[in-house]
């Protein structure tokens, strides 16, 4: 085992990168999806599940775990791996972008953001420095710099003070990071969708230096193909012997693009969230398992897929139990979700290696064009 983090790009094919990153806590294959275990679970999974469906790697987030059960109390108990029973490499998001989205009556300043939780409205304070100390009471291994991030659409004024201010952070982050070897900092470029931005933002992150570099700030609200427009360009402005991590993304073609583009790493509360609310994700599209067209239908959701839900159960079982509000729903439908990710990790890795992307990506839109069958 790899007592240090580093990445290696084992092999490109256009702009679409596949290699490993290594961490003491194991390696993490590129590109690579992080299910989302906010508050320390996959929501209906159990973290050996996880792994059987082929993820290398968890998100875990500083806003939910400060509220409840805090910082402090997991770190106690012996870190955030130990307490819900996941050995393998966690990335925690730094808190910004889910006060923006989730706490209540927030108030930003150039020191950090005050807000009450969403929990039980209790006050609380977050800044680089206390985000970078509840990233290391949890244990991450990769930790994210604090940042802001605009809702978009947003006036190009807002955009640029909210940049210049997410890199004022990203020094004070690497500051009080401090040197921890066998952890990560990963540093977040802004912008919007303007490319003068994005430019300034990479170049301020590059003069700190950071262990791998995220793009924050897209799929808030412009659409893909304007998140494309700035994958475009975006990945170019970063190390090239760094990961590049697109952050809450997303659909599975905004995900293919994004590998396309040269993104290495993406999370998404997606798969998992649409999976307990009757969404499924297969090669063919998306299927809705609430719909009447299931409830005689002995197929599985995928006959390719070699998941549990697939192999063992009927498209009509899987509509009644949704329909009867019974909890296996959320299970099965998640776990399906989170393997076909995987599944689609693994398969551009392997058309990355072998130099057939190209071909693999018409195959992928190709049988999503069939629709479900
Ligand atoms: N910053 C942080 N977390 C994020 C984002 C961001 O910009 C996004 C944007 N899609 C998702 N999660 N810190
Ligand atoms: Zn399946």
């Amino acid at each position: 085992m790899q007592d240090r983090f580093g990445f290696q790009v084992q092999a490109t094919d256009g702009k679409a990168r596949t290699g490993a990153i290594s961490t003491p806590r194991g390696e993490i294959r590129t590109p690579a999806f992080m299910p989302v275990g906010t508050a320390g679970t996959v929501k209906a999974m159990l973290p050996e599940s996880v792994r059987a469906t082929g993820a290398d790697i968890l998100l875990g987030n500083t806003y939910h775990l400060m509220l409840r059960p805090t910082a402090e109390r997991i770190d106690r108990l012996g870190g955030l791996h130990t307490f819900m029973n996941w050995e393998r490499p966690i990335l925690t998001d730094s808190g910004g972008f889910q006060v923006m989205s989730l706490a209540d009556l927030r108030k930003l300043d150039e020191e950090g953001v005050t807000f009450r939780s969403h929990i039980n409205g209790s006050k609380h304070r977050l800044t680089p420095e206390r985000s970078m100390e509840i990233q290391r009471l949890l244990g991450s291994d990769i930790v994210m710099c604090f940042d802001e991030c605009p809702a978009l659409p947003a006036d190009d004024a807002r955009v640029a003070e909210a940049m210049r201010l997410s890199m004022r952070w990203a020094a004070r982050s690497r500051e009080a990071f401090g040197d921890r070897p066998g952890h990560a900092l990963f540093g977040i470029q802004q912008g919007g969708v303007t490319e003068e931005l994005r430019a300034e933002s990479a170049e301020a992150l590059c003069a700190i230096g950071f262990d791998g570099y995220a793009i924050g700030g897209l799929a808030v609200g412009e659409g893909q193909e304007a998140m494309f427009g700035v994958l475009d360009y975006a990945p170019d402005m970063l190390p090239e012997d760094k990961p590049r991590y697109l952050m809450g993304v997303g659909k599975p073609d905004d995900i293919v693009g994004a590998v396309k583009r040269g993104v290495d790493m993406m999370d998404c509360v997606l798969p998992s969230r649409s999976g307990r609310t009757g969404q499924a994700w297969t090669r063919r599209g998306q299927v809705n398992i609430k719909n009447a067209r299931h409830q005689d239908d002995p197929r599985p959701l995928d006959e390719e897929c070699g998941c549990p839900a697939c192999r063992s159960y009927s498209r009509a079982y899987l509509h009644h139990v949704f329909r009867a509000g019974e909890m296996i729903s959320g299970m099965l439908l998640t776990w399906h979700n989170l393997h076909y990710y995987q599944e689609l990790m693994a398969e551009m890795r392997g058309a990355i290696a072998e130099g057939r992307f190209a071909a693999w990506e018409a195959g992928f839109h190709a049988a999503r064009a069939e629709g479900d069958i």
